[in-house]
């Protein structure tokens, strides 16, 4: 029997398990990249497992998120980054050199290896034919000392692509599609594998734009083969060395397959407040819009700001909207600048910001009270752009550019003569914003520096015995780690301090929750399907934990938000006939007899709601490993006692 190219390369990593899907299996890890807003977290937990020095091929740490400084938090949060990644042997990308996901494409990406990110879009590397995760910080942080990477082994669904793209429809779109065709569950448990003729005709920038917003399927990740055009896009990187040839088997066999007509595409666009909320932009024309974005991990490429100039040329933004432009990393600023294009951006009145996440993750330019904002970014979550009645759409830079030049949502069809842009063949290579660690013998002398915000990690307790307790929060489907843990420039910069972080936990749902929470020293929350999607951030797992919350009962979990809840001894519970989610409410007595007995062995376990008087059967679906870790506490006390 073949091998799909996932399967191929989880075979060569392979630690222990087998590659049978729904079943665990441990990976050995090549590379991990972290970020800013997830990196102090990472690396607080490196230092408290006593990794010394990192035993990955490579590990890079990106200053990216947390770049509005209107604190000291920030900055003192990218010094402790600084010096703890020269002291253990990290890589270090300064502030200024672009998206962590961009700039790894660029200057690190190799086909056929392993690679986890703490940040959600990592995927982006399968773009060049990278394996490549989102996972929870401390998970990261535990490849880092070597160790290996669980997850279970997912399905792979195989997406046939043929034709073309036809004038003015990108790989935004494409992704779109599949978004519209699966919805943000539809990945779930499985690798999202690309194929067919049509691959041929995508270049590296826009197969990453597709492997990006895979993300937002829910799925592991999801990937492309390495073929001649990921070898002339290294080769163009100055690293030709580091291609591998890499497809699937032609006998491969896959557990879903679709087929998608690249040339049958049109603009389409994801509405408020979902990514798989996708429609034909043609449907949504002369919509007065107030706000453009143009940049993110998913579409900051050269390729990406070429086309947006070329449409902006001798242009100006209309009036009644407001544009920004990200480039995402420093090689695409610059030769965006060498090239003339930035003066075109400039002139047409683009507001040109760094290279950075900037209104992806709120980071700045929220829209007015119930604005209307495209943005060629992943995420359209309520609240995420810092204004609470903003309504976000996502498209690609093509409709984003021909509707800032409208003032009204725009088919960029409609727009002109087809533009010609082609990738570069040759990038400006400078990488003197990538600090290389201290050698070995030296990071004895390195002092850490630790700003003052930086407060201890809050760690786990071993399960009761039995438990307790109210259920102090029910919330619906698809609730988004944005839900749990908001993000934005005011409550980013206390990543590093969870006990300020605790007071805007599930805000978003519930004002009340954190005080509520406080009071009662926590309990259990109710969620519906696919519970924390979104993020890979584990601070939705560790300030809940910090408010007390035992167990987290849900008719399904997304993948990284369930391992970061078993990482920080948070119990993930099913319902067992998901009807019973509407037989309990919020400030019911909740029992779980012989709690701690159960997270054991027990498949089943009975929660009494007291109040009702009624008896729900519950399962745990944690492997014997993540047992042993709730068993523990979390992860952090597991790594001690073995
Ligand atoms: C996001 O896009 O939501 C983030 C911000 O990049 C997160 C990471 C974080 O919360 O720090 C992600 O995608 O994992
Ligand atoms: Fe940054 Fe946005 Fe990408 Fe997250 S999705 S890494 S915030 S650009």
């Amino acid at each position: 029997m073949g091998y799909t190219l996932a399967q191929k390369i989880i075979k060569s990593h392979l630690v222990s398990g087998e590659m049978i899907p729904g079943t665990e299996i441990g990976l050995r890890i090549d590379q991990t990249l972290t970020q800013d807003a997830t990196g102090t977290m990472a690396y607080l937990q490196l230092e408290a497992m006593g990794i010394e020095r990192v035993k990955t091929e490579l590990s890079v740490a990106y200053i990216d998120h947390n770049t509005l400084q209107a604190g000291f938090e920030n900055a003192d949060d990218h010094r402790y980054i600084q010096t703890v990644t020269k002291k253990h042997g990290i890589r270090f990308s300064r502030p200024g050199n672009g998206i962590c996901h961009q700039v790894h494409l660029e200057r690190f990406g190799i086909p056929g290896k392993t690679l986890i990110g703490s940040d959600s879009h990592t995927p982006t590397a399968g773009g060049i034919g990278m394996l490549a995760m989102g996972a929870g910080g401390l998970d990261v942080a535990v490849a880092m000392g070597g160790g290996t990477y669980y997850i279970t082994m997912p399905k792979i669904i195989h997406i046939n692509l043929v034709g073309k793209l036809p004038a003015y429809v990108g790989a935004k779109d494409v992704i779109l599609e599949v978004l519209r065709l699966l919805g943000v569950k539809g990945g779930v448990g499985a690798i999202v594998e690309y194929g067919g003729e049509g691959v041929a005709t995508l270049s590296v920038p826009q197969r990453a734009t597709i492997t990006n917003m895979g993300a937002e399927l829910g799925a592991t990740t999801s990937i492309f083969p390495a073929d001649e055009i990921t070898r002339a896009f290294l080769a163009a990187e100055e690293r030709e060395n580091d291609f591998v040839a890499l497809a699937p088997d032609a006998d491969a066999i896959y557990d879903a397959e679709y087929t998608i007509d690249l040339s049958t595409l049109v603009p389409l666009a994801a509405c408020p407040h979902s990514p798989d909320n996708v429609k034909p932009v043609s449907e949504l024309a002369d919509m007065p819009i107030n706000q453009v974005c143009i940049g993110s991990c998913t579409n900051s490429s050269m390729l990406d700001m070429l086309t947006v100039a070329a449409m902006l040329k001798g242009k100006t933004v209309h009036p009644d909207v407001s544009l920004s432009i990200s480039p995402g990393s420093k090689q695409v600023y610059t030769m965006l600048a060498q090239c003339g294009a930035l003066a075109d951006l400039i002139a047409a009145g683009a507001r040109i910001l760094e290279c950075a996440c900037g209104p992806c993750i709120g980071m700045g330019f929220s829209p007015k009270s119930a604005g209307v904002s495209l943005r060629t970014f992943n995420r359209n979550f309520l609240a995420r752009s810092g204004t609470a009645d903003a309504q976000v759409y996502l498209v690609s830079p093509e409709t984003a550019a021909a509707s800032a030049i409208a003032g009204v949502f725009t088919d960029p069809r409609t727009f002109g003569d087809a533009l010609d842009i082609t990738v570069p063949t040759h990038f400006v290579i400078n990488d003197n914003l990538i600090e290389m660690p201290a050698p070995a013998e030296e990071s004895a002398n390195i002092t850490v520096e630790r700003g003052p915000n930086i407060k201890p990690i809050p760690v786990g307790k071993a399960p009761a015995e039995d438990l307790s307790c109210e259920l102090i929060l029910k919330v619906g489907d698809n609730i988004t780690t944005d839900h749990i843990m908001p993000a934005g420039t005011k409550i980013l910069p206390y990543r590093s301090n969870v006990p300020k972080l605790s007071e805007f936990c599930f805000t978003v749902c519930d004002k009340d929750f954190p005080e509520r929470a406080k009071a009662k020293n926590g309990g259990i929350i109710v969620g519906g399907v696919n519970y924390g999607q979104g993020s890979s951030r584990e601070h939705a797992a560790l300030v809940p934990l910090y408010l007390g919350i035992k167990a987290v009962v849900a008719k399904s979990f997304a993948r990284i938000h369930v391992a970061n809840l078993v990482n920080f001894g948070i119990v993930p519970l099913t319902f067992e006939n998901p009807e019973d989610y509407d037989k309990i409410d919020e400030g019911d007595t909740l029992e779980i007899a012989g709690f701690a007995n159960s997270v054991a062995t027990a498949e089943r376990l009975i929660l009494k709601d007291v109040t009702k008087g009624i008896e729900i059967p519950l399962q745990l679906t944690a492997t014997r490993r993540g047992r042993d870790i709730l068993g523990a506490g979390g992860l952090l006390n597991y790594t001690r006692n073995h």
